[in-house]
């Protein structure tokens, strides 16, 4: 029986979604658009089998093939990022970090992490998180310039007396220096952690600094420039293997998700195509021209611009709110999130920001020239925010864009 003739409720949500997909500048900088070889992997049967343990090495039978698809995976990684040793099974990044934490350090234990109103990440101590209780977290910040200034560091570093330095960001639109951090790290003696999330794409692309050869560990999301399926992973020194591979399973997770890893594998072999450093150049350039459209239309950007995929932008000197802002562009068709700006003086329900970016209308095949005219549709509509005669106007122009970048173009639920 079909998903339309079994469960219409579900087939009908998942075509307005596909619609939703297909019409509007998906434009959050976390998001991105799988390719169909990927999707296939992902919706294959490999999600049947159950297979804790590791490749050669499983609690249960049965697990040959899935061998093959989990060792293919890691050596496609490893290959990607130059790591010596990379577990594939977490689930998401949140898990991921979990076990990085986990596999490195003892309860108590000090962590110099950024802030997550800076461009941190909330499993980098936030004190809503788990994690927080657990570890003693301290947080640093970028400098007046929105830069992170090794300088404060290093003098964090000295006085804290960190077990492990923690960078790596998600609305943090600067690139990073490893080498120096490592050099703060190695002074005092701290472990090497980064999170590479967001730019994990532009890395397998060439397009930024890559930790993996640099720091301890680095943990990364499958889904986001990366372009996979959603999950996560880790990557480390080899020394560092088997703490790794304990923390993972059977410390924090059982079954991996083989259907996942199995749609990580394929998206591994397509981030070591020619094509993938195309696409990861194209969208850093994509990402230039917003900013150089929104500074001419005076836009406060934070960390005054951008090196990579992403824009996060102060709206309140155009009389309106983040949030106001992602409703407003939700209603002329274009998707961001509203974002807290460093030491935000507002809710993050209600901050002071947008974050944009993107990958995803790359992966559409959008250039420069789209990005041009997204640029002057995002501030006509953050202008005219109250206006939904004027945002319905942009919908439909968006909606004309779109139309000439097709999505999934044979898939239907309905
Ligand atoms: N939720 C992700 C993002 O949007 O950046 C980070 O986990």
């Amino acid at each position: 029986m079909t998903l339309q003739t079994y469960d219409p409720i579900i087939a009908n949500a998942l075509q307005a979604e596909l619609t939703r997909q297909r019409e509007g500048l998906e434009m959050i900088p976390s998001e991105n658009f799988v390719s169909t070889a990927v999707l296939e992997a992902l919706g294959s049967i490999a999600t049947n089998k159950y297979s804790e343990g590791y490749p050669g090495k499983r609690y249960y039978g049965g697990c040959e093939n899935i061998d093959v698809i989990e060792q293919l995976a890691i050596d496609r990684a490893k290959e990607i990022f130059g790591a010596e040793h990379v577990n594939v099974q977490p689930l998401s990044g949140a898990p991921a970090n979990i076990a990085a934490y986990e596999a490195l350090l003892e309860h108590g234990d000090t962590i110099l992490g950024m802030d997550l109103s800076h461009g941190g990440h909330l499993t980098h101590g936030h004190p809503v998180t788990q994690s927080s209780k657990i570890y003693n977290f301290v947080r640093y910040k970028t400098d007046a310039q929105g830069l992170i200034d090794l300088d404060n560091l290093r003098a964090m570093a000295l006085e804290h007396k960190p077990k492990l330095i923690l960078v790596g960001y998600s609305a943090y639109s600067r690139e990073i220096d490893y080498e120096g951090i490592k050099k703060i790290a190695d002074e005092v003696g701290a472990l090497t952690m980064a999170d590479m999330a967001h730019i994990a794409g532009l890395i397998a692309g060439e397009q930024m600094n890559n930790p993996v050869p640099i720091f301890d560990l680095v943990t990364t999301t499958t889904h986001k420039t990366l372009r996979g399926p959603r999950g996560g992973m880790i990557l480390c020194k080899a020394k560092h293997a088997k703490a790794v591979n304990k923390a993972v399973f059977p410390g924090l997770q059982g079954g991996p998700h083989e259907n996942v890893i199995a749609a990580k594998a394929v998206a591994f072999k397509e981030a070591l195509e020619p094509e993938f450093k195309i696409y990861a150049t194209q969208i850093k350039k994509n990402a230039k021209t917003l900013e150089k459209e929104f500074l001419v239309r005076d836009y406060k950007l934070m960390f005054g611009g951008t090196d990579n995929h992403l824009l996060l932008i102060d709206v309140t000197n155009k009389n309106l709110t983040g949030a106001d802002a992602e409703r407003a562009l939700d209603l002329a068709g274009i998707t961001v999130n509203k974002n807290m700006i460093p030491d935000d003086p507002r809710s993050p329900m209600d901050p002071s920001g947008i974050r944009l970016g993107t990958p995803a209308l790359t992966t559409r095949g959008m250039k420069e020239e789209e990005m041009k005219q997204i640029a002057m549709w995002i501030d006509e509509a953050i202008i005219n925010w109250q206006n939904a005669d004027k945002l319905a106007i942009i919908r439909a122009q968006v909606k004309e864009m779109t139309d000439k970048f097709p999505l999934y173009r044979d898939l239907k639920y309905v």
